[in-house]
């Protein structure tokens, strides 16, 4: 019998890995429907980092559906941000936290849940009723640093009271001192060493339609801003070549400091400049702006470009 497909969205983050790792589980193990995960791409190395901690797998690589497909989406309900093929197989259900995007259409009646709390992980957490089917620590552990990922330690605006509680419990299941393994993981996140310009405009990116434009807007969030904007007139190179060769009308960059709270944009167009003057209320003296508080792409960098 043909696994259900579990998988989120294209340009992997922890919170998308561990969903479909932990949503394939709860399918497998107590509902009894075999299910497996998978990624979009390439895993990053804070997910690397909490895979590894708790003794889990990378899932592997899907490169494409088709017809056979019986397919689960979690962390998105944007085709735009799936295969290509998407449209094609057999999609059963939607486990997110995003806002409607709209796009995807069904020939069957499908379940959909999706709740606006900080993390994918803290919505399975609430459906799989962790009391009755007695959660591994391994997996309460993995599950926890999805939580800690989005919502950067409750430090963004996304993070509900709800997705407090679920973290702290799942920490006392993990047996996991929250503020150690955050540390660590944003230690892990921080470490860019490897990437070149291009790798860091798409490590933690999506394309948005902003004012009938197609933007992408990339996110480095760090501990440490040091590393990201010595490299800052390469990655401005990176986001116009990157904006020519993938038909888009630019590329933002937000370097965002996670301890002190604040995002440094980058601008390498006029076009964005203006863009960005208009949407967080500022001034760009060169290509660079501190924007104090701002964290959140979901929550405070999109909704400001997008008015
Ligand atoms: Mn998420």
């Amino acid at each position: 019998m043909l696994k259900i497909k579990v998988f989120g969205h294209k340009a992997p983050d922890t919170d998308s890995v561990v969903s479909a790792i932990a949503y394939a589980w709860y399918l497998d193990e107590i509902k009894k429907q075999p299910a497996m995960a998978y990624v979009l791409g390439e895993i990053n190395k804070e997910t690397s980092y909490v895979l590894d901690r708790f003794g889990f797998e990378a899932p592997p690589i899907l490169d494409k559906v088709v017809a056979e497909d019986k397919i689960v989406l979690v962390d998105t309900n944007n085709p735009d941000e799936l295969l290509d093929t998407i449209k094609d197989a057999h999609l059963l259900e939607i486990v997110d936290h995003h806002k409607l995007v709209g796009g995807i259409s069904t020939a069957h009646p499908i379940s959909i849940t999706m709740r606006p709390m900080a993390s994918t992980a803290s919505l399975i957490y609430t459906l799989i009723n962790p009391e009755l089917h007695n959660l591994s620590k391994e997996m309460a552990g993995l599950m926890l640093s999805a939580i800690l990922s989005d919502t950067l330690e409750f430090r963004s605006p996304t993070t509900t009271d709800e997705d407090k509680e679920i973290a702290e419990e799942l920490a006392r299941l993990a047996e996991v001192d929250m503020s150690e393994l955050a540390s660590e993981m944003f230690k892990m996140k921080s470490d860019i060493s490897h990437l070149d310009a291009e790798g860091l405009i798409t490590m933690d990116s999506k394309v948005f339609d902003i004012h009938g434009k197609q933007i992408r807007v990339s996110v480095i969030e760090t501990t440490d801003t040091t590393p990201a904007l010595a490299m800052k007139d390469d990655i401005k190179k990176g986001m116009v070549s990157h904006a020519e060769s993938n038909g888009l009308a630019d590329v933002l960059v937000f370097v965002v400091d996670i301890l002190n709270e604040e995002a440094t944009l980058i601008v390498a167009t006029d076009e964005a400049k203006s863009l960005a003057e208009k949407a967080f209320n500022v001034k760009i003296e060169n290509d660079t702006v501190v924007l104090p508080g701002v964290v959140s792409r979901k929550k405070q960098i999109i909704p400001a470009l997008q008015s």
